[in-house]
């Protein structure tokens, strides 16, 4: 179904919105709206415990480790438990991938579909008050409903996705997600406690001058990777990182723009992980007219073969992409 022919007035509640555009959510069967719905709830709890982070002592490490030995933040427990116990309760989901818990969760055997979450990207940037982000994916389930979790449920490809999304806890709060039909952007309004379409089927500029990446690490990165790096600096591009994946891929993707993060000494297959990170933001940009690659393949078809596997990452506008793949 063409974007152009969801009813996209700005200004609609997330709500009226899945209301109104029921058939492009797979499936139709009202579960997967709910889910969102669930997933939109637990993003307005997080979002008011990382306002108030300051005030009140959630603030700063747990002095416990995630399984990829990340030191995890307070926020980010309190934000996996936000998320799982959203999921839990609405009763669709049957398993939740979280960074946050070392195997899947197994929420419940009547369930259509699988969770995969990053309940709170970019957690180390709390403390010093710059935007964090949550990224989700949706599956549907591959094995009967009403049997045991297997596998083949777990692992599967990004282009098995039926949703993918994320949440901006910025200067304003906003979720943005894709059903395979275009990508719309919602801003959050605190005083009313709801989600309003603000950005209508969103697409990413085939061509940018921002690059995003992390040249700390300059030394260590593959020698196509620093030629990309260079042909950047003599186009006289911008670099701008964050240090927040979600921040910076949503301003490459408002104003065109790439994001890396290639392999390095450190990280042999690069940091970040294709199940709750990658595989979300490389629908999304897709959906947006851009591209994701491991710098060799796209990340979509990469099958999982682990719940925490790392992938290099280059995402962003189609054209710098491109280029960056051609070096
Ligand atoms: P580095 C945050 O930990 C994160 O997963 C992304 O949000 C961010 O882009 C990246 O890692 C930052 O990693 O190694 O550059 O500090």
């Amino acid at each position: 179904m063409e974007a152009s022919r969801i009813a996209l007035p700005i200004g609609t509640a997330l709500d009226r919105f899945i209301k109104n555009n029921q058939d492009q959510f797979a499936y139709a069967s009202g579960e997967l709206s709910q889910l969102l719905r669930d997933i939109a709830l637990a993003s307005k709890v997080v979002n008011r415990e990382v306002n108030k982070a300051g005030l009140i002592d959630i603030m700063g490490p747990m002095g416990s480790q995630n399984t990829a030995g990340d030191e995890q933040q307070k926020l980010d427990v309190l934000a996996n438990i936000r998320f799982t116990r959203a999921l839990t309760k609405g009763g669709e989901a049957c398993a939740l991938i979280s960074e946050e818990s070392e195997s899947f969760a197994d929420l419940n055997n009547d369930g259509k579909y699988v969770i995969a979450i990053d309940p709170l990207d970019g957690s180390s940037n709390i403390d010093v008050n710059v935007s964090i982000g949550t990224i989700f994916s949706i599956y549907r389930r591959k094995s009967e409903i009403g049997t045991p979790i297997q596998e083949n449920d777990i692992l599967q490809r990004g282009s098995e996705q039926i949703v993918a999304g994320y949440v901006l806890y910025g200067s304003s709060t906003m979720m943005v997600f894709t059903t395979g039909h275009g990508v719309q952007g919602f801003t959050y309004e605190p005083s009313l406690g709801e989600y309003f379409l603000s950005h209508p089927n969103m697409q990413m500029p085939e061509e940018g001058k921002i690059y995003s990446i992390n040249e700390g690490s300059y030394h260590s990165f593959p020698a196509p990777v620093k030629g990309y790096i260079e042909y950047c600096k003599e186009k006289n591009y911008t670099g701008r990182y964050i240090g927040s994946l979600v921040a910076d891929f949503h301003r490459n993707l408002l104003k065109g723009g790439i994001y890396i993060y290639p392999p390095t000494a450190k990280d042999p297959n690069g940091k970040l992980r294709l199940m709750y990170e990658c595989n979300a933001l490389a629908f999304i940009a897709e959906q947006a007219g851009g591209k994701a690659s491991d710098g060799k393949q796209r990340i979509l078809d990469i099958k999982p073969t682990t719940l925490h596997q790392r992938v290099p990452f280059f995402v962003g506008s189609r054209k710098m992409v491109e280029k960056a793949e051609s070096l």
